[in-house]
């Protein structure tokens, strides 16, 4: 005790130093729950004392950042305790839970609820906690898995003190992976909850975010999760949704979880060191990868959700991009100088001013008049050549004359709105306004399918670029704004950029083939990048390259990414490596940055240190902002040419053996580029 005060006082000292130094401010009010196990009750903002006690929580200011001031009791007035015994089954246990108190935190609360545990593989353990009586939305990822538990495995499951505990082990070392208390479980219609301890700080993942370290600080981080048209900012939801961590145990085994869960999500890293998760649908669906590697929690993770892609050969190639060449003379001056240099280069990108009027699926017959011949001599040349398409269709056009909107008005293959049959209509980059097409119905996939086939007989692409997937709208949801309703107005919003789930997309309340936006809204770049994948290969005839801007858990099975709107800066030059690194630990190692930085300009000296990091990148190229000075490495000159054409001719000299680690991504689920920890 007197260690603690003295301890409380230097902290107090370092304080008013100006140094944040953790402790508490009030030992006196949080003797029952230490700061660092402290699990927020007032995740949303705006607490007080007042609305903190009235939820049956603890207020206790602390001075170390970030540190929630409201949070539970140690024995939550809100959870669950086991009935009965658990129950054999034949893929593992099922445990039954029932609700201790009445008391609801956010409203319509659940019980029973069950927990299915599911031993897939000796190194693979699922565990599902759901609605026994109601049907709750699932994500549509099926993970094969035998039909009896496997019987040698490398965990065990436990429940312990008093059945209050749901315990996950590594059998070889006894580590404790998993440790939940079902006290701390909240599972309500739109607030599901569950906090378990990790065995270590080296916690890896989650995202797309933009992190400032590989590793993440479990100092009180929170990082929410739901698709979002957003340029990299720390802390913010960006374009993609995977819920998936990899720990490192003391001992350096390694073992990987991922919550399978689309809904808008957060997670908080706290110095316990714990992880508690919040969803506002579905279900908690949990598989736990016990590696015990980096390298084999990957492969394990990438054997359930799908293994990535084989890329073509000449997609490991240079590549040059720029929205807004504006005209197809300034492109072909472009193609011309990176020749000149003799730039090691495969690969030209077409962004959406190739477009008549930002019109998916036509082109500029006025400014890039001729583009069709001009792809066909590139490619003639051994070159070869990606289109973006836009997800959203206008629906403005005279009768009669736009054919991707005239007919897929007549398949019905659009996002609706909340009456399921009226299409809802955003306003993106097209003229007028916009129909937004829903991947996630067979139907739309047929008529997707069949304006690329459709496109490749005018410009004859070998891949194609989906951008604005998440999906973007300009607005703040579809016109004329969104109802006021529990769907749109969920009693909690997670730690997403604005607190809006209808900000820049579409409202919640929605309608997919698949079951509201408010549960499908994070898969939308995911349903569109299988269906893109085969329309490819269908139309080239070849394997497909697929570059799309909104991931989920498993696109790297039919796409690569790209980090999206980063900008010329230093900072985000550091960043990428981090961003590359984790979307190898999600399945999707095709995967770069924009070289030299697509916001703002760039500058000399930036851009010839990032076009040598990027010619390491899985998948590298240059590309930049409309308006942004030039930026391709023929733009600066001699010196910066021979430079670029150096270390590319290093990247080009390793070819063969960056394939190679593709094929063992492609047959074994290897991460390609992948953190020294892995080795
Ligand atoms: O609102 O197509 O991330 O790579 O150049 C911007 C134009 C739309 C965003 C993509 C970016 C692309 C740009 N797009």
């Amino acid at each position: 005790m007197g260690r603690v005060k003295s301890l409380c006082f230097l902290a107090v000292v370092l304080a008013v130093l100006g140094q944040s130094f953790c402790s508490d401010e009030d030992p006196q009010c949080s003797r029952d729950v230490p700061v660092k196990s402290r699990i927020d009750c007032h995740p949303q903002p705006g607490a007080s004392q007042e609305k903190c006690e009235a939820r049956g929580c603890i207020w206790c200011s602390t001075n170390m950042p970030n540190a929630p001031w409201c949070f539970f009791p140690e024995d939550s007035p809100y959870g669950y305790s086991l009935n009965g015994n658990a129950e054999k089954t034949a893929k593992g246990w099922r445990l039954t839970l029932n609700k201790l108190q009445a008391l609801s935190l956010f409203g319509n609360d659940i019980s029973p609820v069950v927990i299915d545990v599911e031993f897939q593989t000796r190194d693979r353990l699922r565990f599902k906690i759901y609605d026994p009586n109601r049907q709750r939305f699932e994500v549509p990822l099926k993970v094969e898995s035998p039909s009896v538990a496997a019987d040698d495995t490398s965990y065990d499951i436990e429940v312990a003190d008093d059945t209050s505990h749901f315990r996950i082990k590594r059998k070889s070392t006894g580590t404790v992976l998993w440790d939940a208390s079902l006290s701390d479980l909240i599972f309500s219609n739109q607030y599901l909850q569950i906090t378990t301890t990790v065995p270590s700080t080296s916690v890896y993942g989650f995202g797309e975010h933009e992190h400032l370290s590989f590793k993440h600080s479990m100092n009180f981080a929170t990082y929410g999760m739901f698709s979002r048209d957003q340029s990299p900012t720390p802390f913010a939801n960006l374009y993609g949704v995977h819920p998936f961590y990899m720990c490192v145990e003391t001992d350096s085994n390694a073992h990987g979880v991922l919550l399978l869960n689309s809904n808008a999500q957060d997670v908080s890293l706290s110095p316990n060191p714990s992880l508690t998760f919040r969803t506002i649908g579905g279900v908690l669906d949990f598989y736990v990868f016990l590696g015990p590697t980096p390298e084999n929690v990957v492969q394990q993770y990438t054997e359930a959700i799908g293994r990535p892609h084989m890329p073509a050969y000449w997609s490991l190639g240079f590549q040059l991009s720029r929205w807004g060449y504006g005209s197809i003379d300034v492109l072909k001056k472009t193609v011309d100088r990176m020749h000149y240099y003799d730039i090691p280069y495969d690969v030209q990108h077409s962004d959406i001013d190739y477009m008549e009027r930002r019109l998916d699926f036509t082109y500029d017959k006025v400014n890039y008049a001729g583009l069709p011949e001009y792809m066909q001599q590139l490619k003639k040349e051994g070159m070869h050549y990606v289109l973006i398409l836009d997800p959203f269709i206008s629906k403005d056009e005279e009768p009669g004359t736009y054919r991707p909107y005239d007919l897929g008005e007549e398949m019905g293959v659009w996002v609706n709105n909340s009456d399921g049959v009226t299409p809802a209509v955003g306003k993106a980059w097209p003229d007028g306004h916009s129909v937004f097409p829903d991947y996630t119905n067979p139907r739309t996939v047929d008529w997707w399918t069949q304006m690329c086939l459709e496109l490749k007989d005018v410009l004859d692409y070998d891949g194609i670029w989906i951008d604005m997937n998440e999906p973007s709208n300009f607005d703040r949801g579809q016109y004329p704004g969104c109802a006021v309703n529990d769907v749109n107005n969920p009693p909690y919003i997670p730690s997403i950029s604005d607190r809006a789930l209808a900000q820049k997309t579409l409202c919640p309340d929605s309608k997919t083939y698949l079951g509201e936006h408010y549960n499908t809204h994070s898969l939308f770049g995911w349903s569109q990048t299988a269906p893109t994948f085969h329309a490819t290969q269908k139309a080239t005839g070849k394997r497909a390259f697929v570059l799309s801007r909104s991931t989920f858990v498993g696109s790297g099975k039919h796409g690569g990414h790209w980090l999206g709107d980063n900008f010329s800066q230093w900072k985000d030059m550091h960043l990428s490596i981090i961003g590359i690194l984790e979307f190898n630990l999600f399945g999707i190692p095709y995967i770069g940055a924009d070289i030299c930085g697509f916001n703002y300009n760039t500058t000399y000296e930036l851009c010839l240190r990032w076009m040598q990091l990027g010619s390491f990148y899985p998948f590298s190229r240059n590309h930049n902002a409309e308006k942004n000075s030039e930026q391709d490495p023929a733009a600066f000159g001699a010196e910066f040419a021979k430079i670029s054409r150096e270390t590319l001719r290093i990247r080009y000299s390793l070819l063969p053996y960056l394939y190679t680690l593709f094929f063992e991504s492609h047959v074994h689920g290897n991460t390609v580029a992948r953190s020294l920890m892995h080795e």
